[in-house]
């Protein structure tokens, strides 16, 4: 490769200002301008490091990360780690959401405290997230003091601004659950298509939105009650205001630095549209409240009304930042959360969001914020939907792949990092996640171009030269600073367009490797007059094989780190140094640093995630005649009580009423999937006629009916609920 080109360390500039292009962009640093960028297309520049908060999206606290998750925080994680790498100041945080109703629900179903399930489930969400070598400095919670606090403030100050109103309305009321039903928790009759059993918001099947008073025979998707209408005063954030709908039109249209728009392009877009055009603003004042039994943060001044779960989950960003500065003592914290004093300083706040939640990040979140003098986002960076193999993830084809079951089969998590990558552009495009094309490139690009430099040089240098390197062959580095220089990779990075940075470091990977078969080491090894060539031509090979993990280690941090151990070389960063390593450096022996992926581990996994999630189904009993089927007295039952039994660890004791004089005692053994609280008042089915069996604990009088798996284990425990208008002690037929 071409002449003799010298790296020089850059000539590092003071601006405090400064002007550039890239890309036809004018970018200007200083106020959280570029890093030190060394040299950007042929101009070498250093500002003021950037300062950022950068946070991702807050996962629910009633499910399991999974692979469509990880896109998002993927995504993220490459890009702090990438500014990190620039020296810029970065502080990268999330938490978990744990208000609302779903949250609520599942606690009662598992028998827990909210406060108990929503503390298990973030320490299985951190372990998840860390287990991809997603770097949070802080993973906190919604459910903090931190999050009331600044959700008390904000909604005071919203409130002094004149953009709360109280105002009653009339919903979906359950009465056997004694508790008013978000709109996810009403099934119903499509009132458009007459499609059944759908929710109160909108039809899956005809895709109309709709109020769930519009629902026909609509029923709580919890209780199975007949739902009742029900006024209840709320509290609106009155987003019709006119000052809410001149700063959202500007601000969704705005950019936060010149040539840095706070939202992508098409989501502005989706903002117009939502928002209307001039004249026809479109937006509705938004109820940020939800009545007892909530799980959340009641409002002051309003007992019995709590915060809406939306209301305060983004204001978990701050709630993490704040701890995590409480923690730390040296973040200037309203830096990045004060209007003034973020303009002042400088200071970006960056949130990663799947597209399914830009509604909130782009409307509701600016506008709480705007008109209680915090900040707004700097930026939105917006990702797209998951598919795998070209469909919506599924249960049945066990592609709805968990975090955990990815990490417990063992398979490489930065293999997923590196394919993500590979598809991440920057936009919101959806992601497919073809399992074959992954193992393909997994083991095409990491092992059998990048590893493949070290392992066919590394024993060389160990063997004969000690472990010691010796000097390189500068014109083979050339194409390297060149790359280096034009900063394209650099911008890639910093554009999210992570597709394009990895093509361009797998052209240098096939460069480098183009050099090795070129010159030959095993050959030169056969000739003790070749030694010194030998010497160079491996010892160049290794020191481009450091810059691409230097260029890769924003999405192979762990692997970046093995080579760091291997070459004996400090963590590098992107500032450099670029200089060869000198002669006589010593590296440690090679050990193998990525192993190819195999099909048969990628069907293990979607085995496990297929039998962990979809019912197993057992073969059917044998075939009776209508009369044995007669003999069962099947009924429906009320429970009207439901409550431990002390020592028994399966069974609950239930108290039904089926119409007869005393009602029966059951025991049942459904304690692992119902929490007693939660069923007094629900109907189910049970056999009337079994004989009474005396067990320890009591008389059982009959035997409740329940879907399950055949042990009972792995797709849960489900009480049949007889349709609305049955009445207790009707004979099923
Ligand atoms: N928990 C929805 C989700 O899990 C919601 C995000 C909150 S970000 C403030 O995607
Ligand atoms: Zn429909």
């Amino acid at each position: 490769m071409g002449k003799n080109v010298k790296r020089k360390a850059p000539k590092i500039k003071t601006p405090d200002q400064y002007k550039q292009t890239v890309n036809g962009e004018t970018i200007t640093g200083g106020h959280g301008g570029f890093a030190r960028i060394d040299v950007f297309h042929g101009k070498t520049f250093q500002a003021m490091p950037r300062k950022i908060f950068i946070t991702s999206a807050l996962p629910y606290a009633n499910g399991d990360i999974h692979l469509g998750h990880l896109v998002g925080y993927i995504q993220a994680d490459i890009w702090v780690r990438f500014q990190r790498m620039r020296g810029n100041s970065v502080h990268y945080v999330c938490a978990d959401d744990t208000h609302g109703t779903p949250v609520m629900l599942r606690a009662e179903k598992e028998g827990l405290t909210p406060e108990a399930l929503i503390a298990r489930v973030h320490g299985e969400h951190l372990r998840d997230f860390t287990g991809f070598g997603i770097a949070f400095d802080h993973y906190h919670t919604t459910h903090s003091e931190e999050t009331r606090r600044y959700a008390e403030d904000i909604y005071a100050k919203l409130t002094a601004n004149g953009l709360i109103e109280a105002r009653a309305i009339a919903q979906f009321y359950d009465p056997v659950k004694a508790m008013f039903l978000p709109d996810r928790f009403i099934k119903g009759e499509c009132p458009k298509c007459g499609a059944a059993d759908q929710y109160g918001d909108n039809c899956e099947s005809c895709g109309a939105a709709y109020a769930p008073t519009e629902l026909k025979h609509p029923r709580s998707a919890i209780s199975g009650a007949i739902p009742v209408l029900r006024e209840s005063e709320h509290y609106f954030f009155r987003l019709s205001d006119k000052r809410a709908a001149a700063f959202l039109r500007e601000w969704t249209r705005s950019e936060s630095r010149p040539g840095v728009r706070r939202l992508p392009l098409e989501a502005a877009n989706k903002m117009r549209e939502w928002l209307g055009e001039e004249g026809e603003y479109k937006l509705s004042d938004w109820d940020i409240s939800r009545d007892a039994p909530y799980f959340g943060f009641e409002i002051p001044g309003a007992p019995g009304k709590y915060f809406y779960v939306w209301l305060d989950a983004p204001i978990g960003y701050f709630a993490s930042f704040r701890h995590l500065a409480d923690k730390r003592g040296d973040i200037p914290v309203e830096d990045y959360t004060d209007a003034g004093k973020a303009a002042a300083a400088g200071t970006e706040m960056v949130h990663f969001i799947g597209k399914d939640i830009l509604y909130f990040h782009a409307l509701f979140w600016p506008a709480m914020l705007e008109f209680a003098g915090y900040r707004t986002p700097s930026q939105l960076c917006v990702n797209g939907f998951l598919t795998v193999d070209g469909a919506k993830m599924s249960k049945s084809r066990g592609t709805f792949i968990t975090a955990r079951s990815w990490l417990d089969q063992e398979l490489d998590p930065e293999a997923l990092r590196y394919y993500f990558a590979g598809k991440s552009n920057g936009s919101m495009e959806d992601i497919d996640l073809n399992l074959d094309d992954m193992i393909a490139r997994v083991n095409a690009d990491l092992v059998g171009k990048f590893v493949n430099i070290a392992s066919r040089c590394a024993g060389f240098i160990g063997k004969r030269f000690d472990g010691r390197l010796g000097g390189i062959d500068a014109p083979a580095t050339e194409a390297f600073a060149a790359a280096w220089a034009a900063g394209d990779i650099a911008a890639a990075f910093e554009a999210r367009d992570y597709s394009r940075a990895l093509r361009e470091i797998m052209r240098l990977a096939d460069l480098a490797n183009q050099y090795i078969n070129d010159r030959k080491p095993w050959e030169l090894a056969r000739q003790p007059d070749k030694a010194a060539e030998l010497h160079l031509v491996c010892s160049t090979a290794l020191t481009l094989f450091r810059d691409l993990a230097r260029y890769l280690k924003p999405v192979l941090p762990a692997l970046a780190a093995q080579v760091e151990t291997f070459l004996a070389i400090a963590p590098f960063d992107w500032q450099g140094p670029w200089q060869a390593l000198p002669a006589g450096h010593r590296i440690e022996p090679y050990r193998h640093l990525a192993a190819r992926i195999e099909r048969a581990r990628i069907d293990a996994l979607l085995e496990a995630n297929r039998g962990s999630l979809a019912p197993v189904v057992p073969s059917p009993a044998p075939t009776i005649a209508i009369d044995d089927f007669a003999r069962v007295d099947l009924r429906v039952a009320r429970i009207v009580e439901a409550s431990h039994v002390e020592g028994a660890g399966k069974l609950l004791r239930l108290v039904l009423d089926i119409g007869e004089e005393k009602p029966r005692q059951v025991f049942a053994g459904i304690k692992s999937a119902y929490a007693p609280e939660t069923l007094a008042g629900r109907l189910t089915v049970m056999v009337a006629n079994l004989a009474p069996r005396k067990m320890k604990f009591g008389l059982s009088e009959g035997m409740v009916l329940a879907a399950s798996d055949p042990d009972g284990k792995t797709g849960g425990i489900h009480l049949l609920s007889p349709d609305i208008g049955a009445m207790p002690g009707m004979k099923i037929k």
